[in-house]
């Protein structure tokens, strides 16, 4: 008979992906791209076009079909009836209010993209200052749901007050899955800047702050892992039997880092994606006094920092105007001659997420030991080799995609196979190259 499968979703911002992973390993893949398959949510990249750039938003209906479709093409290249259980991994923050019957308060949501919460930001920097950080692991943050559900209070009280239930994108997906209020994994609660990283529970007075009545209306922080309830019968679709285990859910980027493998201490894992984004796992949580990068709590334990630049699009539109593929690209960064605009912007880039990720190093390191790279621009090895000379340290390829997927999958595993997570990570994790050794 063959084995037990656990379900992986990743619910992002374009998309979702649906994922099985059996005892060998990744068996199966489905995606949905809601502007291709969900159209009539008007959102084609995600969020629904506003004028007002800062305005990011998108209707939280979208995300629950995006999930049912996703799993139910999954189930048409596997049997789901194999599932043991599931669980997944949203796009971080994001403000998802309900009333008490469980309904919608505002047909759409704030998500990460969104910036228009600057005046919140401003206020809640004005009233805690420094411990802000300290004690959240980040700087009032525009993209965080804490300065998103204030902005939501100040712009319609009315709505607010029948609001009985706050959630981030995770805890909400999480919560339709099961059919009950879900609890949200600290990984998620601590993109919000409202939990205290050091109790793993909400810090009331930063809550009480923020919204009227906020810390009645968030739900309870579960332990990573735990069981957030059992899959109801509208999420039983594709083979799929409701009533198996639904893991709590978690943050894309937090189960991207076990997705990818994990990194050990003083090393650091690189994603070279639409943006370039440095994570290190961390014991003990320290915070950016720069109050640019983020610590969240991991996705299964302990805590990870982050660090995210633009400059891909940037590194992408320098290289299709010298008209280069990945090759001509690598061999442009090899060249020496002075002017050379390939090279210089990217030197320029790397030497500047060095600097920034400097906070993220174990005491006394004057760098990161080992870097394991991924993402489109892991392809290329000119890009790698300029990533181990700048941060002075090896650059291991990662084999891995659909990281997130994978990590919603692997916590789930946990529960099917009673397999630890970093004997999971170790049989599955491959690197096809080490450059700049
Ligand atoms: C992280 C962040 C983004 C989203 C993308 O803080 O805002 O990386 O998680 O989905």
């Amino acid at each position: 008979m063959k084995s037990g499968l656990a379900i992986g979703i990743d619910a992002s911002t374009q998309g979702v992906k649906a994922l099985a992973l059996g005892a060998e390993g990744v068996e199966a893949l489905a995606t949905v791209n809601f502007g291709a398959d969900l159209p009539q949510f008007g959102a084609p990249e995600g969020f629904v076009p506003n004028a007002r750039r800062e305005v990011r938003e998108a209707d939280p209906r979208m995300w629950e079909e995006g999930v049912r479709l996703a799993l139910r093409r999954l189930g048409e290249r596997i049997d789901l009836s194999r599932a043991e259980a599931l669980s997944g991994a949203a796009q971080q923050h994001g403000l998802v209010c309900t009333d008490a019957n469980g309904q919608l308060v505002f047909p759409l949501a704030p998500i990460w993209m969104d910036t228009s919460t600057g005046e919140e930001c401003r206020e809640l920097d004005a009233r805690f200052g420094a411990s802000l950080r300290e004690h959240t692991g980040s700087a009032a943050a525009l993209r965080f749901t804490g300065p998103q559900a204030r902005r939501r209070a100040k712009i319609d009280p009315e709505g607010w007050r029948r609001t009985a239930h706050v959630h981030c994108v995770a805890s909400w997906l999480n919560t339709r899955l099961v059919g009950a209020e879900a609890p949200v994994d600290p990984a998620s609660a601590s993109g919000q800047n409202l939990l205290d990283l050091s109790t793993f529970d909400w810090a009331d007075d930063i809550a009480a702050f923020t919204a009227p009545d906020l810390p009645k209306r968030l739900p309870s922080v579960a332990k990573p892992l735990s069981v957030s309830g059992t899959l109801s019968q509208g999420f039983a679709v594709g083979g799929l039997r409701a009533g198996i285990p639904v893991v709590v859910w978690s943050g894309d980027n937090p189960d991207s880092l076990l997705g990818m493998g994990g990194a050990g201490p003083g090393e650091a894992i690189v994603s070279l994606g639409t943006s370039d984004t440095v994570f290190a796992p961390m014991d003990v949580p320290r915070t950016d006094p720069s109050g640019f990068g983020n610590v969240f709590c991991g996705a299964d334990r302990g805590y990870l920092a982050l660090v995210c630049l633009e400059g891909a699009l940037e590194r992408d539109r320098i290289r299709r105007e010298a008209g280069l593929d990945w090759d001509g690209f690598g061999a442009a960064l090899a060249k020496d001659a002075p002017g050379n605009p390939v090279k210089d912007f990217c030197e320029g880039h790397f030497a500047d997420l060095r600097r920034r990720t400097c906070w993220m190093l174990p005491e006394g390191a004057k760098g990161f030991s080992k870097i394991a790279a991924t993402g489109g621009g892991a392809k290329s090895d000119g890009l790698l080799g300029l990533l181990a000379r700048i941060f002075e340290a090896p650059v291991e390829r990662l084999a891995a995609t659909e990281t997130v997927a994978l990590g919603a999958a692997m916590r789930a595993w946990t529960l099917v196979s009673g397999e630890s997570i970093s004997s999971i990570q170790a049989r599955l994790r491959r690197v096809t190259a080490v450059i700049g050794a």
